[in-house]
């Protein structure tokens, strides 16, 4: 068979299992099409994605403008290294500090490369600037995070699935509770932070949503204490928390395309998954001249950083959230599925709360955390006509692309209802 003749769904699981390493579980469902809210399996059958790849694709799959970008800009120069300078990067580097209310841009490629970027960006302002003795720098984290999966990352990481048996870890990660800022502010008492680094909304830990002042306090801890507030945005930012970025959702201005107020402006913002809508890996780290100024030539890089394909498609995709007003869109259709997914609390067993922001939610099974009850029931919902996966034990999270327009989030609702339904005891 040659490698491109179509396949069954059967044949390219047994291909995965026979040559991939097995470091996921996925459902059992093969895609060979994505087109706005949907997708197809290869036997043709058709879903709705209620993942988004994880809140990549929140502009939709295989959005027709960011395509053309991508194929146009393919058709003259892909990749030059920053060895040169060429025709795309600086024009993206200003639209998207310009988008952002930053003054410059460090590009890179996947959300992992963001955050590694960042942390050695605040470690070097931290010498340099704050005058923190050498290797002595330490960085804040909260326990339950998720920041991507290289060693150093996951030093800062309390999940034992993503740590065990990949050390030694690197030192200076420092871990606080979530959402508890006496804690933040017992640890800022040291001298040595450079930096907190910390998701808006806790994504992967199955969607936690902080008390309304979490943000803006921690944002102002960190001002008095001369500590950089990282906040990585990769999962939460791009409109998906109904926003431009989740640490704007606290301001007042009510302007659905800010790019946050002082109260909660981070001094280094981290982006990547939906800044190319999931049609090409592109990450950013944002942040002002006196930050980004301790980089220089041949501090950090990556060969594909900033390349004239990521920089067109970014482009394409940046603005496809504002022509299609994707942050108000997901503003309101959040509030209408929590509004439906509580009646499902009010008058079932099985689902025992919904919680989230815009259209990033999750919804708890009432039933024990190492129960399978949450898996069996994302493959009814896949039965159904509806892709979601579990977080973590009985925890199911629904990201659906912010293009989908209030009837489908309706029909999305029913399938979700009446498979609950097939559940509840
Ligand atoms: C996997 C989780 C989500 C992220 C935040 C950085 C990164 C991610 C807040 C790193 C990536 C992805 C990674 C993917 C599954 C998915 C995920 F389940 F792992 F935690 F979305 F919740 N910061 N999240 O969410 O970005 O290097 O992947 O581009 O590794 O299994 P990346």
């Amino acid at each position: 068979m040659s490698v491109l003749e179509r396949i069954t769904s059967k044949d390219a699981i047994a291909l995965e299992e026979k040559y991939g390493a097995q470091n996921y579980h996925p459902l059992p469902v093969v895609l060979s099409r994505g087109e706005g809210v949907y997708v197809w399996d290869v036997e043709g059958k058709k879903y709705y994605d209620f993942l988004s790849a994880y809140s990549a694709v929140n502009q939709g799959h295989c959005h027709p403008k960011i395509i053309n970008a991508l194929t146009s800009q393919a058709q003259n120069l892909t990749l030059t290294s920053r060895a040169f300078h060429n025709d795309m990067l600086g024009r993206y580097e200003k639209y998207v500090t310009e988008y952002f209310g930053f003054d410059k841009v460090l590009p890179m490629n996947t959300g992992a490369e963001a955050v590694e970027t960042a942390i050695k960006l605040a470690r070097k302002w931290g010498y340099e600037k704050k005058g923190i003795h050498a290797n002595q720098a330490k960085i804040i984290v909260c326990q339950n995070n998720f920041h991507g999966r290289t060693v150093t990352i996951i030093s800062a990481s309390n999940d034992p699935v993503a740590t065990e048996n990949f050390g030694p870890f690197t030192p200076g990660m420092v871990s606080i509770r979530y959402n508890d800022i006496d804690a933040l502010r017992e640890a800022l008492a040291d001298g040595n932070v450079a930096a907190f680094l910390v998701e808006p909304i806790q994504g992967e830990a199955g969607v936690y949503v902080p008390d309304e002042n979490y943000m803006k306090e921690a944002r102002q801890l960190c001002t008095d204490k001369n500590v950089l507030f990282i906040a990585d945005e990769v999962q939460t930012g791009i409109a998906r928390t109904g926003r431009l970025l989740a640490t704007c959702g606290n301001c007042s201005c009510d302007d659905k395309n800010c790019s946050g107020t002082p109260e909660v402006k981070p001094d280094v913002l981290i982006l990547g998954k939906a800044i190319s809508g999931g049609v090409f890996p592109v990450s950013a780290v944002l942040a002002n001249n006196e930050i980004m100024e301790v980089i220089r030539p041949g501090n950090h890089g990556s060969t594909f950083g900033g390349n004239p394909l990521a920089c067109a498609v970014a482009i394409a995709a940046l603005e496809v959230v504002r022509e299609d007003d994707l942050a108000e869109n997901a503003y309101q259709l959040g509030k209408l599925f929590r509004e439906e997914m509580q009646k499902l609390v009010d008058t079932t067993n099985i689902v025992r709360l919904v919680r989230g922001k815009g259209l990033l939610n999750a919804i708890v099974i009432n039933d024990s955390e190492d129960s399978s009850t949450a898996w069996e029931i994302c493959l009814a919902l896949k039965e159904n006509g509806l892709l979601a996966k579990p977080t973590h034990g009985n925890i199911i999270r629904f990201a659906p692309p912010l293009v989908m327009n209030e009837e489908q989030l309706l029909d999305c609702i029913s399938i979700i209802t009446k498979t609950m339904l097939q559940f509840d005891k």
